[in-house]
C-alpha cells in the first residue's frame, strides 16, 4: 500500500518535471513588482493603516522566508533535544523591517523610496535572531545553515572576530533561502544574526540605551559601553574555555 503511494508520487513527480522548471523561472517579487518598469513608491509611514496591498504582498514574500529559516532552525533545536545533552541554540526570534525603519535606512543610503529600490538594496527586511550559549555554538550553528543545499550566501559580516567600534559583536548571515509557493520557487533573502547569550546582552541593552534614537553619548559613555562589551567578551572566552574543559562544545 505504501509502495503504491511512493509510486504515484514518483509519478506525478516525473510528469511535473518540466513545469516545474519552467515554474522554478517565475520569481515572486518580480510577479509582483510587474514586469512594467514604472516606480512603485513605499507606503508613507505616517499612514500606517493605510499600507498598500502590494507592499503587504512584498511584506508577505519576506515573511515567508523568515518561516522557512525558523523552520529549519525549529527542527535542529527538536534534533538536539532528543539526540544531545545540551542545545547549541538558546532562543530564536524574527522580525520583518519595520516600514519605518526601511525608509530610514533608505534615506540614510540616499536611495529613492520605492518598492524596487527597497527589493534591490535593502536585504535585511527579513531578520531572524539566534542566541546560542557559547561562542563555539554560533559557528556550529551557522555552518550547519548554510552548509543546507537550499540555502546561498551571499554576505558574511563576523562582527565576533571584528567588532564594531561602538563595542557590538555578532555574526551575521545574508542568505538566499529557497521557498515554494504553490506554483513557484523563489529564493528570499533573510539576515541571520548570531550571537552568545552575553552578546545578545550588550545588544539588547545597547539598543535600549541609545540604538537609532539619534541620542549622542559623550565619549565617556561610549568608553563605558565598549568597556561592558569588553566585559562580555572576556566573559563568552572564560566560558568557552570552561565548555571545552567540560567537553560540551566537541559536536
Ligand atoms: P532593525 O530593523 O532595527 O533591526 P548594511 O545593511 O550593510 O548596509 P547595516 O544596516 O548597518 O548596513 O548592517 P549591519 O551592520 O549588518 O547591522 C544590521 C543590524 O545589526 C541592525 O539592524 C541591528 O539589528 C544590528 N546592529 C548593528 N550594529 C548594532 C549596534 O551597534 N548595536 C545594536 N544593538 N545592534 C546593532 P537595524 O538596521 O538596526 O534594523
Amino acid at each position: 500500500m505504501k509502495k503504491s503511494i511512493i509510486n504515484q508520487i514518483e509519478n506525478s513527480l516525473e510528469e511535473d518535471d518540466d513545469e516545474e522548471e519552467r515554474k522554478e523561472s517565475d520569481d515572486y517579487i518580480e510577479i509582483i513588482l510587474d514586469e512594467t518598469k514604472e516606480e512603485i513608491y513605499l507606503p508613507s509611514t505616517v499612514d500606517f493603516q493605510d499600507v498598500s496591498a502590494k507592499y503587504q504582498q512584498i511584506m508577505f514574500f519576506y515573511e515567508s522566508g523568515i518561516n522557512q529559516v525558523i523552520a529549519k532552525l525549529q527542527i535542529l533545536v527538536n534534533e538536539f533535544k532528543f539526540c544531545n545533552d545540551r542545545n547549541p541554540i538558546d532562543n530564536i526570534s524574527s522580525r520583518v523591517k519595520s516600514l519605518e525603519s526601511i525608509t530610514n535606512k533608505m534615506k540614510r543610503k540616499g536611495l529613492p523610496l520605492t518598492m524596487n529600490y527597497m527589493v534591490k538594496e535593502l536585504h535585511d527586511i527579513a531578520g531572524v535572531r539566534v542566541v546560542c550559549p557559547f561562542i563555539s555554538d554560533v559557528y556550529y550553528v551557522a555552518n550547519i545553515l548554510v552548509n543546507q543545499h537550499d540555502v546561498e550566501v551571499l554576505e558574511i559580516k563576523d562582527y565576533i572576530k571584528n567588532p564594531k567600534p561602538n563595542g557590538y559583536r555578532s555574526l551575521h548571515l545574508i542568505i538566499m533561502v529557497d521557498v515554494y509557493f504553490s506554483d513557484h520557487k523563489s529564493q528570499v533573502p533573510v539576515e541571520i544574526q548570531l550571537r552568545t547569550i552575553a552578546m545578545n546582552f550588550w545588544a539588547s541593552t545597547e539598543h535600549q540605551l541609545r540604538y537609532k534614537k539619534d541620542r549622542k553619548f559623550t565619549p565617556a559613555m561610549q568608553e563605558e559601553l565598549l568597556d561592558c562589551s569588553r566585559l562580555m567578551a572576556e566573559a563568552d572566552a572564560k566560558m568557552q574555555k570552561l565548555a571545552e574543559q567540560f567537553s560540551v562544545t566537541d559536536e
